[in-house]
């Protein structure tokens, strides 16, 4: 009988633990037709990935089927190979199958799921799995899949005392009070997770590295080691944050300047020492010269010398310098209206085009200032040309609810990737930049900021899960549909109620347009209490030095980004979108006031007034929210009651915190501008 313990997992009986991994039985007549079809596995090879593999396929077919298949020889049943080794494909379906993919093909005994490589293999049996729940037909089985991404990583900002940095699910899975926890278990079970959706990387610290996680590549060293091991057996390629100035912190040296010979002969022997132990560490990932953190600007140096110093001591082993272009001026006057943070790490890294090393990948952040609610995409997507490049995403929900809100990213997502930078004519879209398919590029992909930490259903908020799935299925296929992806989560999380399907889809696909309404209003961004940036301050980064501001009076309100009276943000992109934001009649609405002070007297295309929309977009959202708990009181007894009153206890809150933050929003722009609501309704 294969075995399904190579890796020590089973069925939890904790659908709120196991998430979209809560198998339950199909029935029969699919069942049958499966049962005949899966009596044996054969896996060709073995490696600490295959075995993953071949565990997670025998979990998955005694969960879902009730059988226990023994181990095959033939081609009876399920061959679990690589490509190369199989006659059971011609060399054309081979050679459609790229690195990390995989095909499935269904044939009169079985099925063969091949891949390129190993974790291909692997992420061909959480798809066989995940079709199989989803009572997919033999016949309907057969795919091939290709990553749209190379590096799908995520980023933890988890530190060494246990507390995660924006973290809303509780404490960190790595640490706690300055040692490594070491739960095997649980590491292993994010380790599925992961890989179950086809995300292949992971940092597991802050990029805000400070005294004690600098002793990560140092006296913790021997920690690392072991997680990486668990990481390892799912094809998850582990790497850390690294602080800037470690020679000065770990070495004793007086300096950290990236050109000098003593600073580089610390970093080359020190990644010496930390391959030895881990041969397959990913690399680093730097935030330098940001929010205070050390960097190579101390030394009169630029990005592109502390990114290639380091590029250089990983080089030889493999390693990448993944380097964060969140650089920005946070000591900003805010009655300096010329600096603007939204033009900084186009104005930083820009210059630096071509000149970074082959192994270091620029970082980027979907918008120009900061994963709010709503932004226009970094111009240096399609500005940088001859620079890897990854798109830096945020699964927690900092800025969008903080997982007390329902707030499913999927779509805002898919907008970024979607955008066209026109950098090389029309579809020069994001995806395919940071997908390697625009400008060349040796490294590339996307990294999103994780929404995990302790919790029992690890992402606080149960329905906060699907963005964490929905963001691996995402970047493996950027052409997946936002709807389609919601189905799939809440059919595999949930089970095959119509009813539940098509509720949690309609809260789900509403709620980023509500959280939008009820917060701040056509693009600009930061109506948040500082610091813990939850719930509604209007003035709450106005008047501070973060670069953050609405610039509301009495007569508008708006920051003006265009190019003749503004601070030229808009001229930063190519021509076509340049025109359009530049112009207040031709600006997508959703962006007016980001780059356009507007007077609320101003009529939108709706005929609305700026005022009146404001008032209406406020109602409505909290509207929404309650609408979004009534939904789901209709879902009781659908699903089960530990899962239904956790998400009704988050939706409460909610609907007390939108009707917050449209009676604080509207009640400051009443005050300021004097203007009634047209409509009469409650403004204090
Ligand atoms: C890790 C924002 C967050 C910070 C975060 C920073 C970054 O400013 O509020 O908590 O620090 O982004 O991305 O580096």
């Amino acid at each position: 009988m294969l075995s399904k313990n190579l890796t020590e997992i089973g069925k939890e009986g904790n659908p709120a633990y196991e998430c979209w991994l809560n198998y339950r039985p199909v029935e029969a007549p699919i069942a049958e037709a499966y049962k005949a079809l899966c009596r044996f596995v054969h896996v060709s090879g073995s490696s600490p990935v295959l075995n993953s593999a071949a565990s997670e396929l025998a979990l998955g077919l005694e969960s879902i089927l009730g059988i226990l298949p023994e181990k095959g020889q033939g081609y009876d049943g399920i061959t679990l190979t690589t490509a190369e080794k199989t006659d059971l494909l011609t060399p054309s379906e081979k050679d459609q199958i790229l690195p990390e993919g995989f095909m499935i093909r269904h044939h009169p005994q079985g099925f063969v799921i091949a891949g390129k490589d190993d974790r291909g293999i692997l992420y061909g049996v959480f798809a066989f799995l995940r079709l199989l729940q989803l009572k997919t037909a033999p016949e309907a089985m057969n795919r091939v899949e290709n990553p749209a991404n190379m590096l799908r990583m995520v980023n933890h900002w988890d530190n060494i005392d246990g507390s995660v940095e924006r973290g809303y699910a509780g404490k960190s899975i790595y640490f706690r009070n300055n040692q490594f926890i070491m739960d095997v278990k649980r590491l292993r079970d994010y380790a599925r997770l992961l890989a179950s959706v086809g995300i292949n990387a992971v940092v597991i610290n802050n990029v805000n590295v400070h005294y004690h996680e600098t002793l990560l590549i140092d006296r913790y060293l021997p920690d690392v080691v072991k997680v990486a091991e668990i990481f390892r057996l799912y094809g998850v390629t582990l790497y850390l944050s690294i602080n800037y100035s470690s020679p000065i912190q770990l070495g004793g040296l007086d300096n950290a300047d990236p050109l000098d010979p003593t600073v580089q002969a610390w970093w080359c022997e020190k990644a010496r020492q930390i391959y030895q132990q881990i041969p397959d560490l990913g690399g680093f990932l730097v935030k330098a010269d940001s929010e205070n953190r050390p960097g190579p600007f101390t030394y009169g140096r630029n990005h592109a010398d502390g990114a290639n110093m380091l590029a250089k001591a990983l080089e030889p082993f493999g390693g990448i310098v993944i380097w964060r272009c969140f650089v920005y001026n946070c000591r900003q006057d805010w009655r300096d209206r010329v600096t603007d943070r939204a033009n900084a790490a186009y104005d930083n890294f820009m210059p630096l085009d071509g000149k970074f090393m082959d192994n270091v990948v620029l970082q980027i952040k979907n918008g120009p200032m900061d994963f709010q609610v709503r932004e226009p995409v970094s111009p240096l997507f399609g500005g940088l040309r001859h620079t890897n490049q990854v798109l830096e995403l945020q699964i927690t929900q900092e800025y969008t609810g903080q997982q007390k809100h329902v707030c499913y990213l999927i779509p805002m997502w898919k907008e970024v990737l979607d955008f066209d930078t026109h950098a090389d004519g029309s579809g020069s879209t994001v995806k395919k930049i940071v997908g390697g398919k625009l400008f060349p590029q040796k490294y590339c992909g996307v990294a999103a900021v994780s929404n995990i930490g302790d919790d029992m259903n690890w992402t606080g908020h149960i329905l906060a899960q699907a963005n964490l799935y929905g963001y691996g299925r995402l970047i493996w296929d950027t052409s997946i549909d936002s709807t389609a992806l919601a189905e799939e989560w809440i059919r595999l999380t949930f089970g095959e109620s119509q009813k539940v399907k098509q509720i949690i889809t309609e809260i789900l696909m509403n709620s980023w347009p509500a959280y939008e309404n009820y917060t701040s209003p056509l693009g600009i961004g930061w109506m948040v209490n500082p610091n813990h940036h939850y719930g509604p301050s209007v003035d709450g980064y106005e008047y501070s030095a973060w670069g953050t501001y609405h610039r509301a009076d009495r007569f508008g309100i708006g920051v003006d980004r265009t190019v003749q009276n503004g601070t030229g943000n808009a001229g930063r992109y190519y021509p076509e979108n340049a025109q359009r934001y530049n112009s207040m009649e031709n600006c997508p609405e959703e962006l007016l006031l980001f780059f356009h002070h507007v007077s609320y007297d101003y009529r939108l295309k709706s005929g609305k007034t700026l005022i009146q929309h404001i008032y209406d977009t406020h109602f409505e959202g909290a509207r929404q929210a309650e609408q979004f708990k009534a939904q789901w009181l209709e879902l009781k007894g659908l699903i089960d009651e530990e899962r239904f009153e956790h998400v009704l206890a988050r939706l409460e809150i909610q609907v007390k915190d939108a009707a917050e933050w449209r009676d604080v929003v509207n009640s400051y722009f009443f005050r300021k501008t004097g203007i009634p609501d047209e409509k009469g309704r409650k403004i204090f």
